[in-house]
Formats: structure tokens, C-alpha cells, sequence
């Protein structure tokens, strides 16, 4: 090689491309599976089976209460084992305001589970709706979920009993729903495999007829995918927190409230929450300083509703449709998500003060949808 500027380029080109050559090797570990594009695609089928389990209902170490994520302390990528059981339980929506919910772990919205993009989860799921699970007492062998659910003066939960198949899908998942997504009879356990293949924030769901049901009946939660090379603003982001904005069909039913499927079906939401409960960031604001940049990986679940979502004062200065580094928007005043759409939206806080958290639908407002963050001075730097 007689050019010197190629010959000095070369090791680096070398360098780059094992770099990429590593990238595009993702860990294959059933027969069958195959790669495109980098993503892992023909996992093994479900297996569904009988097992006497009564261990705790939610496993994971990635696994939190909201509004809290789990951050990723690990490199590259690793296998998940996560478990949700489903069972029913009485949740608060509003003050003095319950219902017998379904439920993933035993709250409204279900736990959120924080992976990598290329990661693979191994997942296990108990139909335990014909049995009494608490969640509200210390568990020993589960997630940090359940410290952050008993530091949650919304999370009162009762046990309840309510047997009935139920199902999980996983919008983070690319696999045939009629295998993985299958519904499952109380007393089984359905146990099956995902990668995580794109980054963002996805819904998951029970997909047992009614769906309209059994969403609206509180089968939902967020599982948040980060990208293999992060976000752009990873080291400037001061806090974070998870919303979910979800709506109920509820009427009143003595001392507590029942699911009207008449008014699901009309679309006429009696609560509409962020996080569950139409005090939950309201009583127990975000926090944050002037100043900072806050990141909110925000899920709207529905069922059926659109959200409108504003900070009131602030402009979204990045917003991820989908939580997708490529779907990059500046400037936003107000977000858009139809049911299951979600966003990373960032913004900085000007100054010292109360910023309201609102979808600005505004009857879905007064239905619920609103909280706060609440600033403090800005911290010398
Ligand atoms: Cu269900």
C-alpha cells in the first residue's frame, strides 16, 4: 500500500467494521430462530401447564411501579425472566372510588418492565383469578416493584376472586399471537419467549374477548424498550418518569363501582387517569428543578380514548413518536396518541414553580387526565 493516508485509515476501517460485524450478530439460542435486519424472529411455541406456584406474583429485576422506571445497569444485551401473574383485586380510581379490577401483579395500570433493544424475555404468567393473591404486604423473591407499590398510598389493594381465562400481548413482541398470545384458564400457567427487536414504549394487554373488557377492566401496562445506542440526551436527562393515561367505564354499584360495558362501547369514560388514579400525580406531583431536562416515557393505553397530552408552560423540546429514535420531533406544544400510541417527550424547566401535566382534551381533563410537576430553584452547577 503506497498511499500512507489509506494505509492509516485502514486499521480503523478494520476496527468499525468487526464493530458492525459484532452488531449484526444478535444471540440466537433456539433452533429455528433467524435473523433479518438484525431482529430475531422464530421463537419456540408457548407452553401451557399446570404447576401449583404461590411464590410471588411479579418477577423481574427490571420490573417497577409507576411512575418509576428501572434503570438499565448492565452492558449490551441479557435475557429477562419476568413474571405477572393475573388475578382480580379492588383498586381505588379516585378518592373513595373502587372497583373489582383484573389485574397484571395486582395493580392499575400493571407493573413496567425496562429492557434493552435486542434483549430477550423469558416470560411466565399465572391465571391466579381463582385465588386470593395480596400484593399490598412485604414479598421476599420479587421485583422492586413491590416497595415501590407499598410506598403508593393509591395502591390500597383488597384481593378478590374472579375466575376467568386471560391472556398477554405484548406490543413489544413480534410473534404469532394465536400461539404466544393465547388466552389460559384460571389454575394454568403460560409460559413464552420475546425479543425485544425495536426500541420504544409499548402497551401490553390481556387480548381475551372482550378485549374492550378486559382492558377497561385494568389489564394493561407499559414496558419500555431503550435503543441499543440510547437516545441522543441520555446524559443530560435529570429525571425520569413513566405515565400511562388509561380511561374507565365504571357506575356506581352500592359502596363501590362495576364496569358499564354500555358505556365502553359509546365511548363515555366516567375516569380518565394518568397512572390509575385521577390523584396520583396530582397529590404525589413529579419532581424536578428549574432547569432540568425531564424526560416522560408516556403510554397512551385507552382502551378507546385519544390523548392530547401538554405540560402547561413548557414546550416539548424532543418528542420520540413511539419512543423511536428515527421518529424525532422538536418543538411540540402537544402530543398526539391514539389508543396504544406512546412518546419520549422531553422538555427543560424554565423556572422555580407548578407545571401541570393535562390532556388537553379537556372533558378528559375534569375526567381525571391531570397531575403536576412540581420545580424547585434551579441547583448551582
Ligand atoms: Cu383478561
Amino acid at each position: 500500500m503506497n498511499n500512507p493516508s489509506l494505509s492509516r485509515v485502514a486499521p480503523w476501517l478494520a476496527l468499525a467494521l468487526s464493530a458492525t460485524l459484532l452488531q449484526a450478530a444478535p444471540a440466537l439460542k433456539h433452533p429455528g430462530e433467524f435473523v433479518i435486519d438484525n431482529k430475531v424472529f422464530g421463537l419456540p411455541e408457548a407452553k401451557v401447564y399446570q404447576d401449583d406456584y404461590q411464590g410471588p406474583a411479579v418477577a423481574g429485576d427490571y420490573v417497577s411501579a409507576l411512575p418509576h422506571l428501572q434503570k438499565l445497569d448492565y452492558q449490551g444485551n441479557r435475557e429477562h425472566k419476568v413474571r405477572m401473574d393475573v388475578f382480580a383485586q379492588q383498586v381505588d380510581v379516585a378518592a373513595g372510588q373502587s372497583f373489582a379490577a383484573w389485574t397484571f401483579g395486582g395493580t392499575v395500570p400493571g407493573p413496567t418492565l425496562h429492557v434493552r433493544e435486542g434483549d430477550r424475555v423469558v416470560f411466565v404468567m399465572k391465571n391466579r383469578s381463582d385465588q386470593a393473591v395480596t400484593v399490598t404486604s412485604p414479598v421476599r423473591g420479587g421485583s422492586p416493584f413491590y416497595q415501590q407499590l407499598q410506598a403508593n398510598l393509591y395502591q390500597n389493594n383488597q384481593a378478590v376472586i374472579t375466575p376467568m381465562p386471560h391472556s398477554m400481548d405484548f406490543h413489544s413482541g413480534t410473534v404469532a399471537a394465536n400461539d404466544k398470545w393465547r388466552s389460559i384458564a384460571p389454575g394454568q400457567t403460560i409460559e413464552f419467549e420475546w425479543i425485544a427487536n425495536y426500541p420504544g414504549v409499548y402497551m401490553y394487554h390481556c387480548g381475551t374477548p372482550s378485549v374492550l373488557m378486559h382492558t377497561a377492566m385494568g389489564q394493561y401496562g407499559a414496558v419500555v424498550v431503550s435503543p441499543k445506542n440510547g437516545y441522543p440526551t441520555d446524559n443530560q436527562v435529570d429525571h425520569e418518569y413513566v405515565i400511562v393515561q388509561s380511561e374507565f367505564y365504571l357506575q356506581k354499584d352500592g359502596d363501590s363501582y362495576i364496569y358499564n360495558h354500555n358505556d365502553a362501547m359509546a365511548r363515555n369514560p366516567s375516569h380518565v387517569t394518568f397512572n390509575g388514579h385521577v390523584s396520583a400525580l396530582s397529590d404525589a406531583p413529579l419532581k424536578a428543578d428549574a432547569g432540568d431536562r425531564v424526560r416522560l416515557y408516556f403510554l397512551n393505553a385507552g382502551p378507546s380514548g385519544t390523548s392530547s397530552f401538554h405540560v402547561i408552560g413548557t414546550i416539548f423540546d424532543r418528542v420520540w413518536y413511539e419512543g423511536n429514535v428515527e421518529n424525532e420531533w422538536r418543538g411540540m406544544q402537544t402530543v398526539l396518541l391514539g389508543a396504544s400510541n406512546s412518546a419520549v417527550i422531553e422538555f427543560i424547566v424554565p423556572e422555580q414553580g407548578v407545571y401541570k401535566l393535562v390532556d388537553h382534551e379537556f372533558a378528559d381533563a375534569e375526567r381525571g387526565a391531570a397531575g403536576a410537576l412540581v420545580a424547585g430553584p434551579r441547583k448551582p452547577r
